[in-house]
């Protein structure tokens, strides 16, 4: 079985040793509607404070849990489980959690369990940027932000974990002080299945600027920059194909699990879906879910101050180098909802009105503060000779959505060394992968052809393969590509369209150079 607590919904995926999916559930968060949240989480009114409720979590697994079993899921023939959880989210757990979790009564729901024990009740989550003043801080500490990212993988990011755990010392220190750990979101589920502490993962600990991406040890002049106990309060990163140990008494006894069934350590979610779709070495996966994110193997860790190297949770000497957009799926419904009467279909349809290019048009929309560029916030709109202008049409709004956001993703990307072309695979996945008549663009855009496969969730179909992998693997020492050979396919769902390249290659230079207006104006407001 493979988890994802994403940041919208739970979901899960249970599969056979034969990689085909026998039962797929979603809980989505907004739908427990007395935590009020929006997309999964709340934004605080300072407009940077992004967190959500850890309990709503929490009820969401008992939720969906029960609705697997009514569903006649047999949990007594599950082998292992592992997962997924959003990025860089932290859980505090209070003093006296570890006894609360060895002690699960089964005859209660672990939300009516666990309602005490977290020392901060709303999570910081990946969308936060609150935390500017603790990157500086850090960076400063490590010798800059190159330094940073040499250590660490990437620069220090607002969302990155050690900046919201310094950040917490700082504004909430008796909240820090009666913490006895701090998961990720991740090592947070693996920790609920398990009933005691889990390990971070080495591949999402690399999401934390807290650990030396070579060594893969916490790196000592961070920590005593935020506290000399914080080790102390952190399980130790281990490869993500460790195995736990079995699953709590409680799943046995409430649901039925097998005592047996391994607990592995859980990852984030964009590693899990480098696992979901078993990337390939000329392949770029491109998840459009919650934020848009573009990752793809690597083999040496070479950092910029831009992206991100995270270790590969499917191979632990590679390494995967990422993007991450913000303005991802929540954007693109933003505009939908104010000029498409919130539904796709009108949405696609308008788009299909204006023609590719959307005669010069582009569009910069940043609703929320954007991580690249960063922190710039606002939606800016171009005529064909780069005149800004104040609105546009319905139709043109989406296209120009759609457009401007894989133009902007394109040029980042470049930048970072992912090369598009003929030859590469341009693996999608998330929400809006479903979506055709945005894989057109994003082909169109990329000038590559553009897969999908059949079961969209990849981040807890990556969490059951890996589970999977790591059971067998000590036994019979197979690697996971062979391992995984058999499983899901990805079909071709798009390729470029005649004169589409001329004409991305005129606009791909136009937005590199309106993106840098936009944040220069940005920076002197
Ligand atoms: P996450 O895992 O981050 O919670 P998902 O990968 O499940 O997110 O994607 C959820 C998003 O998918 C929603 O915000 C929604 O906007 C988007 N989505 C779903 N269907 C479509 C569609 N047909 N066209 C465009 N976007 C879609
Ligand atoms: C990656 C990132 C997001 C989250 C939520 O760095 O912040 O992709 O993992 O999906």
């Amino acid at each position: 079985m493979g988890l994802d607590f994403s940041t919208q919904q739970l979901k899960a995926v249970v599969i056979n040793c034969k990689l085909e999916v026998l039962h797929e559930e979603a809980i989505k968060f907004d739908d427990l509607t007395k935590y009020k949240t929006s997309g999964g989480c709340h934004v605080r009114s300072d407009g940077l404070t992004v967190t959500s409720p850890v309990i709503m979590w929490v009820e969401a697994l008992d939720i969906l849990l029960e609705k697997m079993k009514g569903a006649g899921v047999d949990f007594s023939n599950i082998k292992a489980l592992s997962g997924a959880g959003q990025q860089h989210g932290s859980v505090y757990w209070k003093d006296g959690a570890a006894v609360k979790l060895k002690n699960l009564d089964s005859t209660k729901t672990l939300k009516e369990q666990l309602s005490g024990c977290f020392s901060v009740d709303d999570s910081p989550i990946w969308m936060d940027s609150s935390t500017t003043k603790q990157c500086k801080q850090l960076e400063a500490v490590v010798g800059g932000a190159q330094a940073m990212a040499d250590i660490t993988g990437s620069r220090a990011y607002e969302r990155f974990t050690v900046t919201q755990i310094l950040k917490l010392i700082q504004t909430n220190p008796d909240a820090y002080k009666a913490t006895e750990r701090i998961s990720l979101v991740s090592s947070f589920g693996a920790t609920l299945f398990r009933g005691a502490y889990c390990n971070i993962d080495e591949s999402d600990a690399s999401g934390m600027n807290l650990m030396n991406i070579r060594s893969r040890k916490w790196e000592k002049t961070v920590i005593d920059a935020c506290s000399k106990d914080l080790a102390s309060k952190l399980e130790d990163p281990v490869p993500s194909i460790t195995v736990q140990g079995a699953v709590s008494q409680y799943y046995v006894d409430r649901y039925g699990f097998n005592p047996d069934c391994e607990v592995v350590c859980f990852t984030g979610d964009n590693p899990a879906s480098l696992a979901g779709m078993r990337l390939a070495d000329d392949d770029i996966a491109v998840s459009l879910g919650s934020s848009d994110v573009l990752f793809l193997w690597l083999r040496e860790p070479i950092a910029r101050t831009e992206g991100h190297v995270f270790v590969n949770p499917v191979d632990t000497s590679a390494y995967m180098a990422l993007l991450c957009f913000k303005n991802g799926s929540l954007t693109r419904e933003a505009v939908r909802d104010e000029h498409c009467s919130k539904s796709w279909d009108n949405f696609v349809k308008l788009m299909a009105d204006e023609p590719v290019g959307n005669n010069g048009f582009i569009g910069l929309y940043y609703t929320i503060a954007e991580i690249i560029p960063s922190n710039v916030e606002g939606c800016y709109y171009f005529d064909a000779d780069d005149n800004p202008v104040n609105s546009l049409t319905a139709s043109q709004h989406a296209r120009a959505v759609i457009e401007g956001q894989f133009l902007s993703r394109r040029i980042h990307a470049e930048d970072m060394g992912f090369k598009f072309g003929e030859n590469s695979r341009i693996l999608a996945t998330g929400g809006a992968s479903n979506n055709m008549t945005i894989l057109q663009v994003m082909s169109n855009v990329f000038g590559a052809s553009v897969y999908t496969q059949d079961v969209a969730n990849s981040a807890s179909l990556g969490g059951a393969m890996l589970a999977m992998h790591a059971v067998k693997v000590t036994a019979d020492n197979i690697s996971y590509q062979e391992r995984l050979k058999d499983g899901p396919e990805f079909k071709l769902a798009a390729t470029p369209q005649a004169g589409s390249k001329e004409i991305y290659d005129i606009m791909a230079a136009r937005c590199r150079s309106l993106e840098g207006r936009v944040v220069s104006d940005n920076a002197a407001l």
